[in-house]
């Protein structure tokens, strides 16, 4: 399948994989990129080095192009996104912020830009500012989210922008895929599905909570911190939601408690006190798959779909 987006990033399939915050390393990476997609390594607050070590072990892992998603929240957004220019990555998105300032240095090193955007007006700010893409992603994604819908969201970016868009949120097979593809998108972004893989390195405990989850096992904590992030439900996420409906626990408390959180839960699988972040969409993923199949299976179905 041909699209801009597999003619701007030199890959086989317009599938690019979440860049999850202390789930997206290079083994994951390296296994989406091998089966044709993009694979990306979440920079998250990791330090430098540990970044740049994923980067290289990646490199080892595969000769496809591959990227690397930039949290802006993180601290140390700057010297990662430095980082991504010195090892020579090709591809980044971003994400949790405005990249602008960061976007000339990285389109002198001929790297691919794709800011990840909740908005319409975010989307035209990206595009004025020399990004090559978008991923548009809905409130259906896991982590850190903005309130519109796939469905609406994207159609609406595909009208205001000129360079192409991703649809992000809600996306788990080739339905969605081909879904995304009629609101006029020409790539996909897909995290949850990949939960859900051998080569996705997080807690077992993790695998089996998307495994398990049902349609509505998902539920959205933190609005009130203006950080709304979507996780499966948990007895620790529910004590937070209700903490926040019902005044108990201030944001302040909320923010110490969330401290560490998606480490606890991707390298622990701790249930008590781990934030698991996970899309809408967990209660369709149902079975653990090596990413090649993955990936062909989401491809075939779309374009059996998309050929009707
Ligand atoms: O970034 C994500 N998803 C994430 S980041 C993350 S780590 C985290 N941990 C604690 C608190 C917050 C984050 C977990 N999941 N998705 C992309 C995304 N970007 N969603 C929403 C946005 C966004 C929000 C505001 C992008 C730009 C933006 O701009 C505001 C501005 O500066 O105008």
């Amino acid at each position: 399948m041909k699209t801009r987006i597999t003619e701007l990033l030199g890959c086989e399939y317009p599938i690019i994989q979440g860049g999850m915050a202390w789930v997206a390393e290079h083994t994951l990476a390296a296994a989406v990129s091998n089966a044709g997609g993009i694979g990306l390594i979440a920079g998250g607050s990791a330090p430098i080095d540990y970044l740049r070590d994923q980067i290289r072990k990646c490199k080892e892992k595969t000769d496809k192009p591959f990227g690397v998603n930039i949290m802006l929240m993180s601290p140390n957004a700057d010297d990662l996104a430095q980082l991504c220019i010195d090892e020579g990555v090709r591809v980044v998105t971003t994400g949790a912020g405005n990249p602008g300032k960061y976007i000339p240095a990285w389109k002198e090193a001929g790297i691919k830009v794709i800011p990840v955007i909740p908005s319409v007006a975010l989307a035209k700010r990206m595009e004025r500012a020399g990004a090559d893409a978008v991923v548009a992603e809905g409130t259906e994604s896991g982590g850190h989210i903005g309130e519109n819908t796939t469905m609406c969201l994207v159609p609406q970016v595909v009208d205001a922008l000129e360079i192409p868009v991703i649809a992000a949120g809600g996306i788990a097979d080739g339905r969605g895929m081909a879904a995304a593809f009629m609101l006029g998108a020409e790539g996909v972004q897909i995290g949850t599905r990949f939960l859900a893989s051998e080569e996705c390195q997080i807690h077992p405990t993790f695998k089996e909570l998307v495994i398990k989850a049902k349609d509505t096992d998902s539920v959205v904590t933190g609005r009130y911190t203006g950080h709304p992030c979507r996780n499966i439900k948990t007895k620790f996420s529910k004590k937070l939601a209700n903490g926040e409906k019902d005044g108990s626990l201030s944001p302040e408390e909320f923010e110490q408690i969330t401290l560490g959180s998606l480490r606890k839960a991707v390298v622990d699988g701790n249930v008590d006190e781990g934030s698991f972040l996970c899309g809408a969409i967990a209660g369709m993923v149902n079975e653990i798959k090596p990413c090649s199949e993955i990936v062909a299976e989401i491809m075939a179905g779309a374009e059996k779909l998309l050929a009707r």
